[in-house]
């Protein structure tokens, strides 16, 4: 449920573009997960190829900018100060050292950049030290995407402002379930930020995790969730739990890699023209069930060696997973539609 009425903003044209105009109820996102696998990831694959060039993948690179010692209790994260996971709390790094990353991301092949803070929320002078930040990322020619926790009136204009395209806050979980996750923050806070993020004119980077210990039912509640987003989100993380240990979700019991893929596929369904990025998690998926996430319609993923404090594949293992599997490396704005329903491919 969304409190805050949304006033229009420069991108009127493609939001309206990714509106559900009958909002997707849990129990008919829910009937998706239960189809037959090959069922399902054939629809994924129709709605997949009616919006996007299905051999291209937008490659995001991350960078922790602010590492460590976080007030909050998300019981999945590394990063908070209440679990003994052997993460270092750090200082907000330096911005020339932020710039020299954001450079090698360029060269390596990323098309956007995003800065990853471990915060409850911004403090003012941390929105100015991060708005320093995105001016000189974007000067390099990468789009820009941060993720700062909470904000608060006035923060996501003034991160648009310095050139900002994404903010990344994810809602991570059903309603229902999220009260066993997180205890520090609601659910309608999360709403709230991404309310003003929306109406700041910034594009909406939202999704979740899978292996929380969620349900079926649950699972579907997120994504019920995010495609009713009106408009629903133009980029959507789907990560797969990362189990760090010290934190109170190591040794969950890992989710089946099937429905790892399932959820890709239900979220391309829901929200045909979004960007579904198989996020955190692919250190522990072989190629095979990478190129099946591909099938099922993840068009954009985390590149580089690191996440924000754990491993990702190493760069050039990517490269040649892409190579193998005729796929190529294209920008956001390469690879949406042109605005009406043609294929982008046939273009
Ligand atoms: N501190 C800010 C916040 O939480 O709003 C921003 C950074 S936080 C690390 C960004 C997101 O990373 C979380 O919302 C969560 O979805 C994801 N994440 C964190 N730890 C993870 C893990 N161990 N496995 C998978 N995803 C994780
Ligand atoms: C998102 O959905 N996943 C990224 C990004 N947004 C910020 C973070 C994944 C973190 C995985 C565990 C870690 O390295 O901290
Ligand atoms: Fe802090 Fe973000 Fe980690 Fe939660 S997910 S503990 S808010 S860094």
């Amino acid at each position: 449920m969304q409190t805050h009425a949304h006033t229009p903003n420069a991108h009127g044209h493609a939001d309206a573009e990714r509106r559900n105009l009958t909002p997707w109820r849990t129990e008919d996102i829910d009937a998706l997960f239960a189809l037959p696998f090959n069922d399902l990831i054939h629809r994924a694959q129709q709605v997949h190829r009616a919006h996007f060039d299905a051999n291209a993948v937008q490659l995001s690179t991350l960078l922790s900018i602010k590492t460590g010692g976080c007030p909050e209790d998300c019981a999945y994260c590394p990063q908070s100060a209440r679990y003994d996971t052997g993460v270092e709390a750090e200082k907000l790094m330096p911005i020339a050292e932020v710039l020299e990353a954001a450079q090698r991301a360029k060269d390596n092949g990323a098309t956007r950049f995003c800065m990853g803070a471990a915060w409850r929320s911004p403090k003012p002078h941390q929105v100015d030290a991060v708005g320093e930040m995105v001016r000189g990322v974007k000067a390099l020619g990468l789009e820009t995407c941060v993720t700062l926790g909470m904000l608060r009136d006035g923060q996501a204009e003034q991160l648009r402002e310095a050139g900002l395209d994404y903010y990344n806050h994810n809602l991570d979980t059903s309603p229902e379930f999220y009260g066993q996750i997180i205890t520090t923050r609601t659910y309608q806070d999360r709403l709230d930020t991404l309310a003003r993020v929306r109406d700041a004119g910034l594009k909406v980077c939202c999704g979740g995790i899978v292996g929380l210990g969620e349900s079926r039912r649950e699972r579907a509640g997120l994504i019920a969730q995010l495609a009713n987003m009106d408009p629903y989100p133009e980029s959507v993380p789907i990560n797969n739990l990362v189990q760090v240990e010290g934190t109170p979700l190591s040794g969950n019991d890992a989710v089946d890699p099937f429905d790892f893929v399932r959820t890709i596929a239900v979220a391309r369904i829901t929200m045909p023209r979004a960007m579904v990025r198989l996020s955190a998690g692919r250190e522990t998926m072989d190629d095979a069930l990478q190129a099946l996430c591909f099938l099922a319609g993840a068009n954009s993923m985390f590149y580089g060696d690191k996440l924000l404090v754990t491993d990702n594949p190493q760069a050039e293992a990517d490269r040649q997973l892409l190579t193998r599997l005729g796929m190529r490396a294209s920008s956001e704005a390469q690879l949406s539609t042109c605005g009406d329903d043609t294929p982008c491919a046939a273009h």
